[in-house]
């Protein structure tokens, strides 16, 4: 593997970042003849699957979605094993396109980017790292991940415990062996649900302290038959097409036609029966239209979930705790599973709902509660990322003589489209808040940002523009947008990571764009082709 560690100082851009957004953003960009680096805090590519190596991670949209798609020799060769395939699996693909797209060559690994100053005067940036590089660029492109800084909480005693602890975020290269130890899972989020059947099969005893109970679905996943995958891909082109249109960027959904106050009671069942164990979140939450608008369909959808729990979970005093009431299904990302349920059956499993029992401390021999002190020869943190912004406000970004971006979102974050600041010149931000990210297949909406970015570059290059930036009262306008087609929704209501609720003192602000990553795609396709409404570009 080799690396780009020559320390260039001047750039047409950099790019932080080498996650599939970062990787796609190096490609495109040097299809526009300019000077691009990469700067990566991990030895390697692939971003939030180069980090979570935790057992049993694997992606929840259906891998032959979950892929580019800019490139189709890339997508007809690729083969991937298994309906929605696991880090090991998505890790070599990344690697893959790294090595066929050329990539490597302006990638500096192991380096992390601690600060990024405009110059209003130059309009440069001065981009400096953590190994002392200072590199000047015209334009700074954040591809930084919104999933990206693991968040360990300030649980006091840590210091103190003498076992291992881990992050599912920051997870060792080398495979952890839980065989014969008490561990503990911090957690019931996605990366849980995924990790505990995988430890539990290994572990002595496992034990699961869980703060909220969380929908889950079981994800159905099997290995992928060759003569379905033939067939798909003989059709990948129309495929992908067909995702565009749709407000999640997954195809082979047919959207839902009727609310649910339309359909009987018998047919509701009949419907969420239907889409149980068949795979995948959105089948089931594009069961009837105002499922995520509506609390008393969605209380519908999230009763048959519950009764799922009961008939899955022998022990009634443990499926009861692992009832989730405190949100609407789906307001949270809604969880897929390989025997989530199942495993609270076994023996040498057992939960401790902290609603009843919360953590006091951390001890040296494992953790208590206000009830019991649990010996545990390992502490897994399944909790979670100072989501959506914590990469972005990680580094000191800011204009000479003006505010930092940290000042600027402190009270919560605002964008135009989710793509540029206001105030930030030449800053350029894949996935940020304020854009549908989050809320649907990552790839897709990654390679939607990148496209419209190159756009923008090729753009500006052709019109000898030295300086684009948001104007202030389109962000409003934004902004005020995005939180609207939230507040129609039952989103905004749940603790979750999307309003910034996991990160005490952190502002509460629902920070995706819900509308969908369809009519997303159109708008920012209509501010391109009005030359860039919404923008102001200086020569
Ligand atoms: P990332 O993959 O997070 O990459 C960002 C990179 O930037 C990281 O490698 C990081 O090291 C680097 N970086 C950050 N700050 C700096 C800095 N200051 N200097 C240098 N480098 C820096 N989405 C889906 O659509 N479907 C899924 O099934 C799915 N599964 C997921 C499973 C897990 C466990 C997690 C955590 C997320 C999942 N996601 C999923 C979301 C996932 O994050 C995105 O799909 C996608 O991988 C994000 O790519 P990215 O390049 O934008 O960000
Ligand atoms: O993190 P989370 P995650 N004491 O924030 C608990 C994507 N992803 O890593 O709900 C006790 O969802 C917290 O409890 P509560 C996906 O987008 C996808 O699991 O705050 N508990 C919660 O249970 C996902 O949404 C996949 O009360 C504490 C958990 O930790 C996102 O990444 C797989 C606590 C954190 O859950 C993040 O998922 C993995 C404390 N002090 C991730 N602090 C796929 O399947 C936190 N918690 C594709």
């Amino acid at each position: 593997m080799t690396d780009a560690s020559t320390r260039t100082s001047r750039l047409d851009a950099v790019i932080v970042g080498a996650g599939f957004a970062g990787m796609y953003a190096l490609h495109k960009l040097r299809g526009l003849g300019l000077s691009v680096r990469a700067f990566e805090a991990g030895s390697g590519v692939g971003g939030t699957w180069y980090w979570n190596r935790y057992p049993g991670a694997r992606c929840d949209v259906e891998s032959l979605e979950y892929s580019y798609s800019f490139s189709d020799p890339l997508q007809q060769e690729w083969e991937w094993p298994e309906r929605f395939s696991a880090q090991p699996d998505i890790l070599k693909y990344a690697n893959h396109v790294a090595d066929r797209f050329d990539l490597r060559r302006d990638i500096q690994f192991n380096t992390r980017v601690k600060s990024a100053v405009f110059s209003r005067s130059s309009n440069l940036w001065t981009v400096q790292t953590d190994r002392g590089d200072v590199i000047e660029a015209r334009f700074c492109i954040m591809a930084s991940g919104n999933l990206s800084l693991p968040r360990v909480p300030d649980i006091q005693g840590i210091e103190s415990y003498k076992g291992e602890w881990y992050h599912t975020g920051q997870w060792p290269k080398t495979p952890v062996d839980f065989t014969g130890k008490r561990v503990g899972v911090i957690g019931t989020g996605s990366s849980a649900i995924q990790l505990i059947p995988v430890v539990a099969e290994q572990a002595k005893h496992l034990t699961v302290f869980q703060r909220t109970a969380n929908f889950s679905l079981p994800s159905g996943n099997e290995p992928l038959d060759p003569a379905f995958v033939r067939a798909f891909k003989q059709r990948y082109t129309e495929h992908r097409a067909e995702a565009d249109r749709t407000p999640f960027g997954i195809a082979g959904h047919p959207p839902p036609t009727k609310f649910s106050r339309e359909a009987t009671p018998q047919e509701r069942e009949q419907a969420y029966t239907a889409r149980w164990g068949t795979g995948g979140n959105i089948a089931f939450l594009y069961a009837y239209k105002d499922l995520l608008v509506d609390k008393e369909a969605n209380e519908i959808a999230s009763d048959f979930v519950r009764r799922k729990i009961r008939e899955t979970v022998k022990n009634q005093a443990v499926a009861e705790d692992l009832l989730p009431n405190d949100h609407y299904i789906g307001t949270k990302r809604l969880c897929l599973d390989l025997g989530y349920y199942e495993t609270f059956n076994r023996d040498n499993v057992s939960l401790v709902n902290l609603r009843k029992a919360p953590i006091e401390t951390i001890t040296e021999r494992g953790l208590r509660t206000t009830q019991a002190e649990h010996a545990l020869d390992a502490i897994i943190f399944a909790t979670g990322y100072d989501a959506m912004t914590g990469a972005l406000l990680d580094i000191d970004i800011r204009v000479e003589n003006g505010p930092s971006l940290r000042d600027k979102w402190a009270a919560g974050p605002t964008t135009y489209l989710g793509l540029l600041t206001a105030g930030f010149p030449n800053l350029l931000i894949i996935t940020g808040p304020g854009s549908p990210s989050v809320k649907s297949n990552m790839i897709a909406a990654i390679e939607q940002h990148v496209d419209w970015i190159h756009d923008l570059l090729a753009h500006v290059k052709a019109s000898g523009i030295a300086r684009v930036e948001a104007d202030p009262q389109s962000e409003q306008s934004w902004v005020s947008h995005v939180n609207d087609v939230a507040n129609s929704t039952l989103y905004p209501l749940a603790n979750s990571w999307y309003v910034g609720a996991n990160i005490p003192g952190k502002p509460r602000v629902f920070m995706p764009y819900v509308a969908g990553l369809d009519k997303y795609r159109v708008i920012c396709n209509d501010v391109a082709a009005s030359g860039y409404r919404g923008l102001v570009m200086e020569r």
